[in-house]
């Protein structure tokens, strides 16, 4: 399932993201980016010591990486060019910015991947795990802020051409090719 906005392919896919190919995978890490359980535990194994190292660096040198914002390292062991390293937020009930801090996470994400001049990005679903975000509103939050991203920042800004959701659970993917199809 995709859709095409601008020169952007938006799609969505599903399994291990750390299987995907492409030039960014984006983790769903924690404030200190000290590795953890779900995609982020899957990442670092997958990934190798390296990313962990890179990670205690950025630790030292700013302290951690605050919900809404986004780190970059290397992939280690993973063929990708590199890891961004973003914080979702705990839901706690939607009324501590929980959304717009999700929307914050994806838009720091793209911004670095832009930087480093990435062709192509995979996002997991970021906070719908341990972090509690509801699927749904996180799924709509996802799409309504990468295709406003991609229809603001216009095509010579915007070095990406394929922004891929890597869902993991059945429902999720159900979630994201049914709010896909309303951007057709
Ligand atoms: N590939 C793609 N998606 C995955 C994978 C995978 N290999 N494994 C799990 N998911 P979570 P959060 C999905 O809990 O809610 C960590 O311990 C999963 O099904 O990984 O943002 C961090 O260190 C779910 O839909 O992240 C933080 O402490 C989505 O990834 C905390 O969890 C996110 O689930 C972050 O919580």
């Amino acid at each position: 399932m995709q859709v095409r906005i601008n020169h952007v392919v938006i799609s969505v896919s599903t399994g291990d993201i750390t299987a995907w190919k492409g030039d960014i995978i984006v983790n769903a890490s924690n404030s200190g980016l000290y590795g953890g359980g779900g995609v982020d535990g899957a990442i670092h194994r997958a990934g190798g010591p390296q990313i962990a190292a890179e990670c205690a660096l950025i630790r030292q040198k700013q302290g951690g990486v605050m919900p809404g914002e986004a780190a970059f390292t290397t992939a280690g062991r993973l063929p990708n060019l590199g890891i961004i390293h973003t914080v979702g937020p705990i839901w706690k009930g939607g009324g501590a910015g929980e959304e717009t801090t999700l929307a914050r996470c994806y838009i720091s994400s793209l911004d670095l991947a832009c930087a480093r001049g990435a062709r192509s990005i995979a996002f997991p679903n970021i906070s719908t795990g341990v972090y509690n975000f509801p699927k749904k509103l996180a799924c709509e939050t996802a799409l309504s802020t990468i295709a406003d991203y991609v229809q603001s920042t216009g095509p010579d800004k915007l070095p990406l051409e394929t922004i891929t959701f890597i869902c993991f659970e059945p429902d999720n993917a159900r979630l994201y090719e049914e709010t896909l199809k309303t951007y057709i």
